[in-house]
């Protein structure tokens, strides 16, 4: 007996440590991915518009994915195309420990050919338990290639809730993804057009619309008397920035931001940007208070929602809806039930709070500060620029973790060239960090070369930073010390760089918004604007954390099936794929 249990003792040691040798492995029919992505490109009907979409499992939004915090998750993703690329990106994950998988073409994988699947590895951290989604990250196919992406706690929740609902937000356009990119590309420079409505979970009705089929009506979102709802909103819009409350129904607080729990935080509306996600916590009606309204003729009630910072303001709803009341989801109100501000400048801003402690960096310990300037260069094409220059797809084909890999040191942005020019090797384009510096983000909204403004929600790859506000005109340390003053930030992904007038003198500074992020991660990881067409011209940029020993710390032999494209580590109904673990050995 006693022997048995300590040779079981020694294999349960020894066995992991073998394994842990040979990170690569087959993914052969032996292995079962947790979960299966089919994305596949058809016409779909949403919101009563016929287009011809990326979708993931055949639908728009995808499925909901749900992964737990602490533990390893495989991803199989099949491109079922035949004449399109794909990646997948998990919006908001820190992807640190697998840089193979973040799932961005410019900085961390080639492309997920036609016909061919990859597995994701990911690993979410216990305290990263939140509302995130998935979305493809090539060209515009993210308007509809997307998903909510749920990482659930892995104790109890700090916040108590009887049941929660994923409300959804995507952008219809007419114009196809083709005709979209080609557009913004082009000389003469083509707009997109505008959106034509906000799809809340793939439903939808237009503006004075009638009902049709099944996503051609409103969506319904079911409660029960006198209870308290967890509504996760996720801003899986292509442009719009929205502004939106419920009827009858304003007790809400936020609980949750970008994947960080904070402290209570009451609201009567929200502001949600591409790329942004809260959680509030609703109390439903009790039943008293249904009666009262049933008495009124009031059966159900409408969450209201309207485009912000656009030519024109849509305005569209979804309906909440109670048992024994009205469940009509193809009658838009005549008018609109909700009065919604305008823009606020600044929301939540100095104001939320995390639930627990985060370790924010003092300014003292700010070791740089990297200003980038992002400005619209207007001419027959429109482009946008950081730090005047930009970074579109077609601008290097090549993702940056692979050259790396490649021993392309050439490409390792040189620090010292970085520092003399603002934190922008202009050799590569890249901005440099070392591990363990604690870097001061500062985005400055710049009047364009004719005078525009607009406005961006920032997102960052790889990294939670914590957001220290925003303002008008030029960032200013001092000033902005002072309001930060008994203020306690939260690590955000996403948040708005806002404008503050419609016009301005062509490179005045006119906006902006500041970051604190600790560099603790090795990796290439991207920071960009999360409107669609404004990536496809060129907002985005690429930023290198680590030196050369800490980027490519995995031996080239168990990485070499990354490094091209179609390489041994992409699998076809010909060839299971060499995967490398970077979690678990087994
Ligand atoms: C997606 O579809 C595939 C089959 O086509 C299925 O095996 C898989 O479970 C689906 N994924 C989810 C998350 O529902
Ligand atoms: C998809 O729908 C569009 C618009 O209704 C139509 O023009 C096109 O022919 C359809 N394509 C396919 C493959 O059905
Ligand atoms: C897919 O990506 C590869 C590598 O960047 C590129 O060579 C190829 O042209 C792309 N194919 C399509 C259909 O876009
Ligand atoms: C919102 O802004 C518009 C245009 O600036 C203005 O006409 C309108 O009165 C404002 N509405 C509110 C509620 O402040
Ligand atoms: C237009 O602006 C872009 C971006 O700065 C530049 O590359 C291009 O040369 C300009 N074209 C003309 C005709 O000025
Ligand atoms: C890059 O920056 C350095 C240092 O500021 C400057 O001397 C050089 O002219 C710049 N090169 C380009 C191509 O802009
Ligand atoms: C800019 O912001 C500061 C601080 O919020 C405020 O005091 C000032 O009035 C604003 N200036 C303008 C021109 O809006
Ligand atoms: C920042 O604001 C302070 C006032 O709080 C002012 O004295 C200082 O000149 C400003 N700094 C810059 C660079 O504008
Ligand atoms: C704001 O816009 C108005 C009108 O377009 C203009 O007169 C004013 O100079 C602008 N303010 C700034 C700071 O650019
Ligand atoms: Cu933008």
């Amino acid at each position: 007996m006693f022997t048995i249990s300590s040779l079981f003792v020694t294999l349960a040691i020894l066995v992991p440590a073998i394994l842990a040798r040979s990170p690569l492995h087959y993914h052969d029919e032996s292995f079962l991915p947790d979960i299966i992505l089919r994305v596949t490109a058809k016409n779909i009907s949403n919101g009563c518009l016929e287009r011809y979409s990326v979708v993931v499992n055949g639908t728009s939004p995808g499925p909901e994915i749900r992964l737990r915090g602490g533990k390893t998750s495989w991803i199989r993703v099949y491109n079922d195309m035949d004449d399109k690329n794909l990646t997948m990106h998990w919006h908001g994950l820190s992807m640190a420990a697998s840089p193979f998988s973040d799932g961005s073409p410019q900085g961390s994988q080639w492309p997920i050919g036609p016909r061919r699947f990859f597995d994701y590895e990911l690993h979410p951290r216990i305290e990263h338990a939140g509302t995130y989604f998935y979305h493809s990250h090539i060209g515009f196919q993210a308007v509809s290639a997307s998903g909510p992406l749920i990482i659930e706690d892995r104790d109890e929740p700090p916040y108590r809730y009887d049941g929660e609902h994923t409300i959804f937000l995507q952008d219809l356009f007419q114009a196809t993804d083709d005709q979209v990119e080609k557009g913004l590309t082009s000389i003469p420079f083509q707009w997109s057009g505008e959106t034509s409505n906000v799809l809340v979970n793939g439903h939808g009705l237009p503006v004075g619309g009638k009902a049709g089929s099944i996503s051609c009506s409103l969506a319904a979102i079911q409660l029960e008397p006198d209870k308290t709802y967890r509504i996760r909103f996720i801003g899986a819009t292509a442009l719009s920035f929205v502004s939106l409350g419920f009827q009858g129904h304003n007790n809400l607080k936020i609980i949750e931001a970008d994947g960080e729990y904070t402290r209570p935080l009451p609201v009567d509306y929200l502001q949600v940007g591409p790329g942004e996600r809260f959680s509030v916590l609703l109390k439903s009606k009790t039943r008293k208070e249904l009666q009262r309204d049933r008495a009124k003729g009031i059966n159900q009630y409408f969450l209201q929602i309207e485009t912000r910072e656009r030519p024109q303001s849509i305005r569209t709803y979804a309906v909440l809806t109670y048992p024994g009341g009205s469940s009509d989801v193809s009658t838009v109100p005549l008018s609109p039930p909700v009065t919604l501000p305008n823009t606020t400048l600044g929301w939540l801003d100095y104001q939320l709070r995390p639930l627990k402690p985060n370790d924010f960096p003092s300014l003292s310990e700010v070791t740089r500060r990297v200003t980038i300037t992002v400005q619209q260069i207007v001419n027959n094409s429109i482009t946008w620029a950081q730090n005047g220059y930009s970074w579109t797809e077609s601008f290097r084909q090549y993702p940056y973790l692979v050259l790396l890999y490649e021993e392309q040191y050439a490409m390792l942005p040189s620090y010292e060239s970085a520092i003399a020019n603002g934190g922008m090797d202009n050799k590569t384009r890249a901005f440099p960090g070392k591990l363990g510096e604690v870097l001061e983000i500062v985005i400055q909204n710049t009047g364009a070369t004719n005078g525009n403004l607009d406005v961006h929600p920032f997102h960052a790859h790889g990294v939670h930073y914590y957001d220290i506000g925003s303002g008008n005109g030029t960032y200013n340390v001092s000033e902005n010390e002072k309001r930060l003053k008994g203020t306690e930030p939260v690590r955000r992904d996403t948040t708005m760089l806002y404008k503050y007038n419609q016009t301005t003198t062509p490179g005045a500074h006119e906006g902006w918004r500041a970051w604190r992020l600790r560099v603790t991660d090795a990796g290439v990881w991207m920071i960009h604007c999360h409107i669609l067409q404004h990536m496809i011209m060129g907002m985005q940029t690429v930023w290198v954390f680590g030196d050369r020993e800490d980027i490519r710390s995995l031996p080239y032999e168990s990485v070499q099936g990354y490094l091209t494209y179609g390489g041994d580590a992409y699998g076809s109904n010909t060839r299971w794929p060499r995967v490398m673990h970077y979690w678990d050995s087994s």
